[in-house]
């Protein structure tokens, strides 16, 4: 009867161990797929931060190229394309190479950029402004299709200031000649232009 009495304990005993054994087994093994998991998607974040910044070098490099042959103003790099286009088409060459036809912010960065196409385009020429008033007329807005802030229009002539063209001119020229000032123009017209990046 003793004997029964302790086998029967044994038993009891033994089975009690297997099954906490197996518990702890199933813990640990959830708790070992659970740091796997999370170690997985901290990598998965250090890969996407590595590529975020490894576009982000390659953007800058090839801004820096665009500055080289270029000029930087006040943190964006301008770049003259000589060949006169259309203004559509220069706007999508210019949209093509990752930046949008200039739109001076400033005096100060207007004079510059006339300056720069003095040196690069020539003396007498006139290049496309990214600004237009082709949705609405004398509306003038940026390529963001924002209103723009900072303007340049040639009022010398007081009978007639610029922009003066109504619905057959909606497209806007820079004149090196008339020291930097604007002038509306018809957007079939061929002319040079300059493309604009943001540095940052
Ligand atoms: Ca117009």
């Amino acid at each position: 009867m003793e004997f029964r009495g302790v086998c029967v304990l044994l038993g009891v005993l033994l089975l009690t161990n297997c099954s906490l054994q197996q518990t702890t087994t199933r813990r640990k093994t959830v708790k070992k797929d659970t740091t796997k998991d999370s170690a997985i998607e901290e990598l998965q974040k250090q890969i996407n931060d590595i590529v975020h910044e490894l576009n982000l070098l390659k953007e800058q490099q090839s801004l820096q190229t665009v500055c080289l042959k270029g000029i930087k103003i006040h943190g964006k790099c301008f770049l003259a394309e000589p060949l006169k286009k259309r203004y559509h088409t220069a706007s999508e060459d210019c949209n093509a190479l990752g930046g949008v036809l200039c739109a001076p912010m400033s005096g100060d960065e207007n004079d510059q950029l006339r300056d720069y196409i003095r040196q690069s385009i020539g003396p007498d020429d006139q290049v496309w402004l990214g600004i237009n008033d082709m949705m609405t007329e004398g509306t003038w807005v940026d390529q963001t299709v924002s209103s723009i802030t900072y303007k340049n229009w040639d009022t010398s002539n007081y009978r007639n200031p610029q922009p003066d063209g109504g619905q057959s001119q909606n497209c806007a020229v820079l004149s090196v000649a008339s020291k930097g000032k604007w002038f509306d123009e018809n957007c079939r017209e061929e002319k040079p232009s300059v493309c604009q990046f943001n540095i940052v």
